[in-house]
């Protein structure tokens, strides 16, 4: 090949390169599918509840989880959504998870106290599995605080299974949690996983806005936090 050819053929593949860049960059630019905000228009009504009041507590920056499950075992996936609560000594609302039960048409209604979770917890995440094999989906909700687990009952609603599966008097900050059947016997098991040891007591507290003039950040205790009144 000599030097007329060598660049000829160089030139061929930086044309086809940039061709193929070309592509590739409208392909970013226009996907081939579209997202479609339909939550309203589908009767989900859910507004999460941080418990926030000021004091900027630490598990007000994370959570919470939500999960497809077909509860009813209908064929047709239903919306579970976690949800927190307010904080002892700052009671303003209820809030409990949700549970969307779907019409099969495009939209969900609202089945939380029917289905028997009509029930306050700050909730973080969930894990759904059928624990008792009985081909309805239960679930495990992470809490700060006591997670719970809800059992299926197969008649459209759960009960709380929580102290007679001895999983009670377990106080953690719980964020995710995993059903596995480990040592393959059939039966799930439950993994969970704990963030930090945290109480609001000894939580750090971090403020900057009304540290501004005085040239300093607001770090520090809980208490110390309580000792300047705020
Ligand atoms: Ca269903
Ligand atoms: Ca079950």
């Amino acid at each position: 090949m000599n030097r007329r050819d060598f660049l000829a053929q160089c030139g061929a593949g930086l044309t086809a390169s940039a061709h193929a860049f070309d592509v590739a960059a409208q392909s970013r630019t226009a996907p081939a599918f579209q997202l479609v905000d339909v939550t309203a228009a589908a009767g989900l009504q859910f507004r999460h509840n941080s418990g926030a009041y000021g004091g900027k507590l630490l598990p007000e920056t994370l959570g919470s989880g939500c999960a497809f499950l077909d509860y009813d075992a209908d064929g047709w996936e239903d919306i579970l959504l976690i949800n927190g609560m307010d904080w002892p000594g700052h009671k303003r609302q209820r809030s409990t998870l949700k549970l969307y039960r779907n019409n099969r048409n495009g939209t969900f209604v609202d089945v939380t106290r029917e289905a028997g979770l009509d029930v306050e917890m700050y909730g973080m995440g969930v894990a759904v599995g059928d624990v008792n094999n009985d081909g309805f989906p239960d679930i495990f909700v992470t809490c700060v605080g006591q997670s719970r687990l809800f059992r299926n009952t197969g008649k459209g609603g759960f009960i709380d299974a929580t102290h007679r599966s001895g999983l009670g008097g377990r106080q953690a900050f719980s964020t995710s949690a995993m059903w596995l059947d480990f040592d393959r016997d059939g039966f799930l098991d439950l993994f969970v996983c704990n963030y930090v040891r945290w109480s609001a007591e000894h939580d750090v507290f971090f403020d900057l806005q009304s540290n501004l003039g005085g040239g300093r950040w607001g770090v520090g205790p809980r208490q110390n936090r309580r000792s300047r009144g705020l």
